[in-house]
């Protein structure tokens, strides 16, 4: 079997490119480790940046995401119980973000491919990516039972944290930059309607908390739990007693309670991979790179980088040559940088660290004060959340 561009993963990343590459008439393959199911199951990221959004446009993926994405003008921070609005779009001189979750984001763009003729393989397992420093890659894997050997110009390695892609590049090649935080996120998604109308980063003593939708009528909520702790522990009770305590009291009163649909944890990492290009291989979204999920830049970054890897792999087959392949780290990792800093930020700020001394815990609080007394301090912080410029 012969493609042009061979896809490991359809996440959000592999899927929005399969659609761009489709769409300017680029022949794709998506190799895909779980079934179709599992891939649709997974609850993530809720927050879409202008950017993202213009790429659904292009990839044709919009329609439903303009009917019921919600528009967010800004959001709230509060610091136990003082709360201050960071009014996205007067501090940035009218950008907002779409609330809409990565579930329906992926729904949307798997609908579209089976629309067309692109070939998705699910349930492939023993992937394995051969020959990427030479003109001749391709991909081994096996779908019920039988091998599959698929032949490309470029591999386009869209598998995530866990997958194959990043872990074929040779060890020398490559530098990674890590940073683990002594906590996760207990995420648990419900159908009642949000405590308020805008989402709601909350510092508390007892630890983080974030309040979160999907929906009018569906509710997303996290708090900051120890790395040790295990979902098991948390019953839905817990869960709700616990966030209520971490919120302000007049948001605390409007949390409407009810049986939870899910609930998970994810461990917080910061994480780089350099360079993210390999002779014919290209690294994208999280099997590059990862951030704390603080400034809700995961998804969106994942979708930056294919804004970059659509454009390098066009040029690439227009015969640009394999200076396209290396503009397309330099570019995306400028990018990438800035989106880790400020996610590494959100989350310093904003969260209980057992680590931190009387000092830090100082400097903290001076970070807040800076964010509630100063517009100037606000306008930075809103830029980055709406998502600085491909
Ligand atoms: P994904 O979504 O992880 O998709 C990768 C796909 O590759 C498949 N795969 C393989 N396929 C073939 N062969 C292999 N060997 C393979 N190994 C893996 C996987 O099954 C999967 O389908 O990466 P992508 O497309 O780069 O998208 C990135 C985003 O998903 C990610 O940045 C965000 O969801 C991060 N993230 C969150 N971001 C936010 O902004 N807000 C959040 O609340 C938030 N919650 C989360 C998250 C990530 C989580 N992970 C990765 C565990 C919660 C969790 C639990
Ligand atoms: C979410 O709704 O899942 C969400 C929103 C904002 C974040 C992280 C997660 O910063």
């Amino acid at each position: 079997m012969r493609t042009k561009v061979a896809i490991i993963g359809s996440g959000p990343a592999g899927l929005l490119l399969g659609q761009l590459l489709t769409g300017s008439g680029v022949d794709n393959v998506i190799v895909e480790r779980q079934t179709r199911e599992h891939v649709l199951g997974r609850i993530r990221a809720g927050v879409l940046e202008k950017g993202m959004v213009s790429l659904l446009e292009r990839a044709g993926c919009d329609a439903r995401l303009h009917k019921e994405g919600l528009i967010h003008e800004g959001f709230e921070i509060a610091d136990n119980d003082r709360r201050i609005h960071i009014d996205l779009k007067k501090l940035t001189g009218g950008d907002t973000v779409t609330v809409y979750g990565q579930t329906e984001v992926t729904a949307d763009l798997m609908a579209a491919r089976e629309q067309g003729s692109a070939q998705t393989f699910y349930s492939a397992s023993d992937v394995a990516l051969h020959d990427f420093d030479g003109a001749s890659p391709h991909v081994t894997f096996t779908v019920d039972g039988q091998a599959h050997r698929l032949d490309c110009d470029i591999i386009a390695g869209c598998d995530g944290y866990h997958g194959v892609s990043r872990q074929s590049l040779p060890e020398r090649s490559r530098t990674l930059y890590e940073r683990l935080y002594d906590f996760g996120w207990l995420g648990l998604l419900a159908d009642v309607p949000p405590a308020t109308q805008e989402l709601v980063y909350s510092r508390n003593e007892r630890g983080f908390a974030l309040v979160s939708m999907r929906s009018p009528t569906r509710s997303r909520y996290y708090v900051q739990v120890d790395t040790s702790e295990k979902v098991e522990n948390w019953g839905d009770d817990r869960f709700w007693d616990e966030l209520r305590q971490r919120v302000p009291a007049d948001v605390a009163e409007h949390v409407t309670t009810g049986p939870s649909i899910e609930k998970s944890i994810a461990q917080l990492r910061s994480f780089v991979c350099e360079p993210m290009r390999f002779g014919r291989l290209l690294l994208c979204g999280d099997a590059a790179h990862i951030v704390p999920p603080t400034g809700a830049k995961g998804l969106n970054l994942a979708a930056s980088d294919i804004h970059y890897a659509f454009e390098a792999i066009r040029d690439f087959l227009d015969n640009a040559g394999d200076g396209a392949l290396a503009d397309y780290s330099v570019r995306a990792l400028t990018r990438v940088w800035k989106a880790e800093r400020f996610s590494w930020w959100m989350t310093s700020v904003l969260h209980n660290f057992k680590d931190h001394s009387g000092f830090e815990r100082r400097l903290q609080q001076a970070e807040m004060d800076y964010i509630f007394g100063s517009e100037r301090g606000r306008a930075a912080l809103a830029e980055n959340y709406v998502g600085l410029p491909y």
